[in-house]
């Protein structure tokens, strides 16, 4: 079993993403599944497989450790963790072919606490991947473009999965899309872009994040990608072949 983790900052489209790639799989005759890993979502745009909804109920932890909706979102995270043998045996039962994994809307509810990195290690899954979307419609200025990439780095650094970084919502971004692939392959490019919008302290500390960074090729291959239109698919579909099928593509 094959498994992809959604992640991302707060509405960057992972659950859409998620809903996307099960119907390509499905479409294509394999059989895909969805977990769900998000305890405060109230709407999906997919059906979801196994949910951690049926497992931890952030109204209930509200009502019962008198906690507001922050503090029972981060128990509600925390406590995944103590439900893995359930959702492990939820997902045995299931043993679909691509197991994709929506995670929690707020990243660092998930990436930096413990419970993340628990799960994404200890669920017995074969060849986990991850998918880290860049919200495109963030991604307004060269230092915001290097501020995301640094956080992808960094859940990256978290979860140690092989990833695929994507950048979401190009039909909002028209011509912002060239400038930004530009940023994402070519350093000086970039550097200069950065010392246009900031100088100084920021110039000097963006700058040498994004020396580090490149080092690492973090954003290398960026694919673009809609949600809506689903201009891009096709390539995000091909690095998932690459990464996780050695190659070898689902039959179209
Ligand atoms: N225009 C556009 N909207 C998108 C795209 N991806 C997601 N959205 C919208 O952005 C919002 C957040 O998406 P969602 O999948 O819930 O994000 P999540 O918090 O990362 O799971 C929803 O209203 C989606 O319909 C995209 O590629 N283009
Ligand atoms: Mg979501």
């Amino acid at each position: 079993m094959k498994s992809i983790f959604l992640t991302g900052t707060a509405g960057s489209g992972k659950s859409l993403l998620t809903s996307k790639i099960y119907e390509y799989y499905t479409r294509n005759g394999a059989f895909a599944a969805i977990l769900n890993l998000d305890p405060g979502v109230e709407t999906l745009p997919y059906t979801c497989d196994i949910d951690v909804r049926d497992h931890v109920d952030v109204v209930s932890i509200m009502k019962q450790y008198d906690l507001g909706p922050n503090g029972a979102m981060i128990m509600a995270n925390d406590l995944i963790a103590s439900k893995i043998d359930d959702i492990q045996n939820q997902i045995n039962d299931v043993n679909p072919d691509y197991l994709l994994i929506d995670t929690p809307g707020q990243i660092e509810l998930f990436a930096y606490r413990i419970s993340g990195p628990f799960l994404v290690q200890n669920l017995n899954l074969e060849e986990k991947t991850s998918i880290f979307l860049f919200d495109g419609a963030l991604i307004t200025t060269p230092v915001n473009f290097v501020s995301i990439a640094l956080l992808a780095t960094s859940v990256k650094l978290r979860f140690k999965l092989p990833t695929i970084n994507v950048l979401t919502k190009i039909d909002l971004i028209g011509g912002k899309l060239k400038e930004i692939l530009n940023w994402s392959t070519n350093l000086s490019a970039l550097e200069s872009a950065i010392s246009k919008e900031v100088d100084g302290e920021t110039y000097t500390l963006t700058t040498t994040i994004l020396r580090s960074l490149n080092l690492g090729g973090f954003a290398q291959g960026l694919i673009p990608i809609s949600n809506v239109t689903d201009e891009g698919m096709v390539n995000l579909q091909s690095a998932l072949s690459r990464t996780i099928n050695l190659g070898e593509e689902v039959e179209d």
